[in-house]
Parts: structure tokens; C-alpha cells; sequence
């Protein structure tokens, strides 16, 4: 069964790809990519969740297909929850991941250790071509680092320690991370939806 992924972020389809795998879901992914002609939407929610479901309805509506989306970000308790819904342009350019990293990290050089609390965070959304929906949040807790670390991952994974660790997110191995993350914890609470409506 085909399930199409609102995500041009070639990341995302790779961790959901394990994480809905892993689930023991068979599915047939095809990302947002393999749709050219249907238009991005655009992000005008205020929450993850608002965002994630937008994307995933413009997609179902356009492919006549059951479509999964994945709004996430970081939020950086210090920063009021900040860059949080903005995390893919917070330096201006929407996913230049090293730009975005390198801002965040001076804009906490003052901040001590003890207060450098963060979480990543995800909305998972499911839409079906008839107007259903379904959305769950998952979120990784832990603090941030003063320089990057790692090169697996991608976006805040240099960057974020989760609770626990003593190494980064870049420093798990992708199947390390995803037993863990965000994104792991909301689609796996998705996957039972998606189970039954693919049977
Ligand atoms: P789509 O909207 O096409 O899915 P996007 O990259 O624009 O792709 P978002 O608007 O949801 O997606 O922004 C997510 C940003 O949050 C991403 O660019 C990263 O900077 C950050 N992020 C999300 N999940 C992350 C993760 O697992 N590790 C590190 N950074 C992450």
C-alpha cells in the first residue's frame, strides 16, 4: 500500500523510512519529491502540529493518497521556545542546517551549562484524501552542547545531548537515534492509526 510523505527534507524520509520499518509497517514511501507538480504549501501555522497537518492535507488532496507529514524543530527553553516552528530558517535561508546551528550557538555563548535546556520536537500528521486527520507530538529532552559534535543526523543533531547521554545526537548511530527521538516516539504512537486504515 502507498503511503506518500509530505517532506522534501531528504532526512526526514530516511529516518521515517527506519522508524515506520522498524514498526513493522509494509508500506510502499514515496516522497513529496516524486509529486513535482503539486505546489509546497505554505507554513502559516503557529504550532507544529498545525504545520504538519497543513502539509499533509495539501498532499492527500493533490495525490488522492493517504499522506503523512512531519513538522519538528528545536526549542530552546532559555529562548522562550525559540527558533521552535522556525528551526529550518532561523539564520534566514530555509534548511542551510550549518548557518542555522552556528546563529543559535552564538546567540547562547553567554548562556551557562545548567541553563541550556532544550527539546527537539515533532508532529507527526496523518490526512486521508476524505478530510480525516490524526496528529500526535513526540520530543527529545536534553541540553545543548557550546560547540558541534558528530556527523550522523542532521539539522540541532550536533548540537543536542539528549538526557542520559553524554554524546550527541550526531553521535548515535541513525538506529540509536531513532529508538529515542522525536520522531521516532510520534510516529511511533501514528503507526497503530496507520496500520489499521493499510491494512
Ligand atoms: P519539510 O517541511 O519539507 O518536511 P523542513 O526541513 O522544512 O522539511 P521543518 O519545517 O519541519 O522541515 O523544519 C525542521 C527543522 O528542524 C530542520 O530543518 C532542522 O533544522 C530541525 N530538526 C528537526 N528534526 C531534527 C532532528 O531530528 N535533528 C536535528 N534537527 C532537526
Amino acid at each position: 500500500r502507498k503511503l506518500v510523505l509530505a517532506t522534501r527534507n531528504a532526512h526526514k524520509v530516511g529516518e521515517l523510512r527506519a522508524i515506520l520499518g522498524a514498526a513493522g509497517l509494509e508500506v510502499d514511501l514515496v516522497g513529496a519529491d516524486a509529486f513535482p507538480e503539486v505546489p509546497d504549501v505554505a507554513e502559516t501555522g503557529v504550532t507544529f502540529e498545525e504545520n504538519a497537518l497543513l502539509k499533509a492535507h495539501a498532499l492527500a488532496q493533490a495525490t488522492g493518497l493517504p499522506a503523512v507529514a512531519d513538522d519538528s524543530g528545536l526549542c530552546v527553553d532559555v529562548l522562550g521556545g525559540a527558533p521552535g516552528i522556525f528551526s529550518a530558517r532561523w539564520a534566514g535561508k530555509h534548511g542551510d542546517d550549518r548557518a542555522n546551528l552556528e546563529l543559535l550557538l552564538a546567540q547562547l555563548s553567554d548562556i551557562a551549562a545548567p541553563h541550556r535546556a532544550a527539546h527537539f520536537a515533532c508532529a507527526a500528521a496523518l490526512a486521508l484524501p476524505n478530510g480525516e486527520e490524526r496528529v500526535v507530538m513526540g520530543r527529545l529532552r536534553g541540553t545543548l552542547r557550546f560547540e558541534p559534535v558528530g556527523s550522523f543526523g542532521f539539522g540541532y543533531d550536533p548540537i543536542l545531548q539528549p538526557d542520559g547521554y553524554d554524546i550527541t545526537c550526531a553521535e548515535l548511530t541513525p538506529d540509536q537515534k531513532n529508538a529515542i527521538s522525536h520522531r521516532g516516539e510520534a510516529f511511533r504512537a501514528l503507526a497503530p492509526v496507520l496500520r489499521d486504515l493499510l491494512g
